[in-house]
C-alpha cells in the first residue's frame, strides 16, 4: 500500500498531528512523519514534496499554524493530493492558519480540514488510498459502522434517561 506522508511546520504541532497518526495506526495505514517548515527549512520541505511520489507516498498531509504556508508549498511541489491541517495558535485561534491554508490560488489545490482537524485529515487520506485498496475500503466502512452504532447507543442512553 502507498504511504501517507505527514509534514508539520514545527515540533510544537505534534499534539495535533498525533491525532492523525493515531487514526492511521488504527486503520493500519503506513505513514511517515517529518518536521519540515516552509519558512525555517524550506529546502527540506520542498525536496520531500517533490520526491514524495517516487518514494512511495500516495497522499500528503501538511499541518502548520500562524502564517501557514506549508500545505501550499508542499502542494506546489507535487501532484499528489495534499491535505492541509490549520493548527490553532494562541493569538488568532487558528483563523490565521485556516485562511492561509484554505485560500489557495487556482492551480495548486489543498484540501483543507477544520482547525486542528487532524483525525479527519487522516480519514480523508485513508479514503483516497482506499480508492485503490479494497481491504482498506472495508476497514473504513467497518469503522463508519462502529461509529454510527456508538452514536445510536448514546442516543438510546439519553432517551432512556430523559424521555419518561
Ligand atoms: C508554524 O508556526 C508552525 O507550524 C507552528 O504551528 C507555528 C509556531 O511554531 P513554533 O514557534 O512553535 O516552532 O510554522
Amino acid at each position: 500500500m502507498k504511504k501517507v506522508g505527514i509534514v508539520m511546520g514545527s515540533a510544537s504541532d505534534l499534539p495535533v498531528v498525533k491525532k492523525a497518526i493515531d487514526m492511521l495506526v488504527s486503520l493500519d495505514v503506513p505513514y511517515e512523519v517529518h518536521v519540515y517548515s516552509a519558512h525555517r527549512t524550506p529546502d527540506e520541505a520542498s525536496n520531500f514534496s517533490s520526491e514524495a511520489k517516487q518514494n512511495g507516498f500516495g497522499v500528503l498531509i501538511a499541518a502548520a499554524g500562524m502564517a501557514a504556508h506549508l500545505a501550499g508549498v508542499v502542494a506546489s511541489r507535487t501532484t499528489l493530493p495534499v491535505i492541509g491541517i490549520p493548527c490553532k495558535s494562541s493569538n488568532l485561534d487558528g483563523l490565521d492558519a485556516l485562511l492561509a491554508t484554505v485560500q489557495m490560488p487556482t492551480g495548486i489545490p489543498v484540501a483543507t480540514v477544520a482547525i486542528d482537524g487532524a483525525a479527519n485529515a487522516a480519514l480523508l487520506a485513508a479514503e483516497i488510498l482506499a480508492l485503490s485498496d479494497e481491504d482498506l475500503a472495508k476497514r473504513l466502512e467497518d469503522k463508519r459502522r462502529r461509529d454510527t452504532e456508538a452514536v445510536l447507543k448514546k442516543n438510546s442512553e439519553i432517551e432512556n434517561e430523559f424521555n419518561k
